[in-house]
């Protein structure tokens, strides 16, 4: 996650391919007419079905409106306006993670739902912030499966991060307790704890989402000092939901999307931005450990379009 550099623009690019793709072709269509109330509905129907939402795409269609076109419109101009107003609306959002030196360790809970790609998240987070020279720890707070454990204590070796896990089934919330105890004990920077996606049901995962928050704030009043929602930018639209049921039961501080490479629904960052205006610290694409980047407005919205 260092700085945005050539590579990662066009790795970004190639990874948004099939969202750009979307859209990017069905405004070709378009290019070459006046921009009037039936040009500006088609496009507004096209960034509805890229998955922006239907409020973001009235106020961007209606944004192209009060752009003053001179005639025909290419469809390279119309890009070019869209991925403007795009990145207008993602940039308040646009921001990194910040880790606080005051606490040590700084605590960031990580959930989302199962699958969404909360523990390779983890891993990338960790050797992110292992190049920045922090000491990390990993607490394998997913003690429903036993594989996740396994998954964790990989992404410790290959970051050279300790993992503190228990026994499969093991209390969670005791698991994140003990976590702290050593994180402070060796006096480590970060503290990234992973959670199940999926318990028996909602209950049962707020459940156990609130009992961790409340151990540790038995040694840290201010713990966690994130709590950071992972999506998985496929589900499109239900991202939206997920993030509505996540803050019924925890105190999101911030998002991280995953799988833009492999997703035609990228734009749904932009309904995120729009309904939530909570930070994206950073996106995914790709399962590697450093194929994930600090959320630029800018070099999204461009990507989103297909342009340089
Ligand atoms: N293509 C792609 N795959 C990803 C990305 N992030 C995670 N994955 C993959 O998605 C799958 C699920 O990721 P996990 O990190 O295990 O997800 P999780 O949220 O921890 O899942 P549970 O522990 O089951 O709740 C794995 O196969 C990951 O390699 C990404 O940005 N792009
Ligand atoms: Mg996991």
């Amino acid at each position: 996650m260092t700085g945005p550099g050539g590579g990662w623009l066009a790795r970004l690019k190639a990874g948004l391919a099939k969202s750009s793709g979307r859209i990017a072709s069905g405004l070709a269509g378009l290019g070459g007419r006046r921009v009037d109330a039936a040009l500006l509905a088609e496009i507004e129907d096209l960034l509805i079905a890229a998955d922006l939402g239907p409020g973001p795409a009235a106020r961007l269609t209606a944004g192209l409106a009060r752009a003053t076109f001179n005639g025909p419109v290419s469809a390279d101009d119309l890009r070019e306006a869209l991925a403007r107003e795009i990145a207008a609306i993602l940039a308040p959002v646009a921001r990194p993670l910040a880790i606080d030196p005051a606490h040590r360790p700084h605590i960031v809970l990580v959930v989302g739902v199962n699958g969404s790609g909360k523990t390779t998240t983890i891993g990338k987070l960790a050797r992110h912030l292992r190049g920045e020279g922090r000491s990390v720890m990993l607490a394998a707070g997913d003690t429903f499966r036993a594989a996740a454990v396994e998954q964790l204590q990989i992404w410790g070796e290959r970051t050279g991060c300790p993992v503190v896990s228990g026994k499969p089934g093991a209390d969670a919330a005791g698991l994140a307790y003990e976590a702290l105890e050593k994180a402070r004990a060796a006096g480590t920077d970060v503290l990234l704890i992973d959670t199940a996606g999926r318990l028996h049901n909602k209950a049962g995962l707020m459940d156990e989402l609130l009992k961790v928050q409340r151990v540790l704030r038995k040694l840290d009043p201010g713990a966690p000092h994130d709590c950071l929602l992972v999506l998985d930018a496929t589900t499109g639209q239900n991202a939206l939901a997920q993030v509505q049921t996540f803050k019924e039961m925890v105190a999101v501080t911030g998002l991280i999307v995953t799988k833009l490479d492999g997703t035609a629904r990228g734009g749904v960052l932009v309904a995120l931005a729009d309904r939530f205006g909570l930070p994206v610290h950073a996106i995914g694409v790709g399962e590697g450990a450093d194929d994930m980047r600090p959320f630029a407005a800018a070099d999204f919205a461009r990507g989103l379009l297909d342009l340089a």
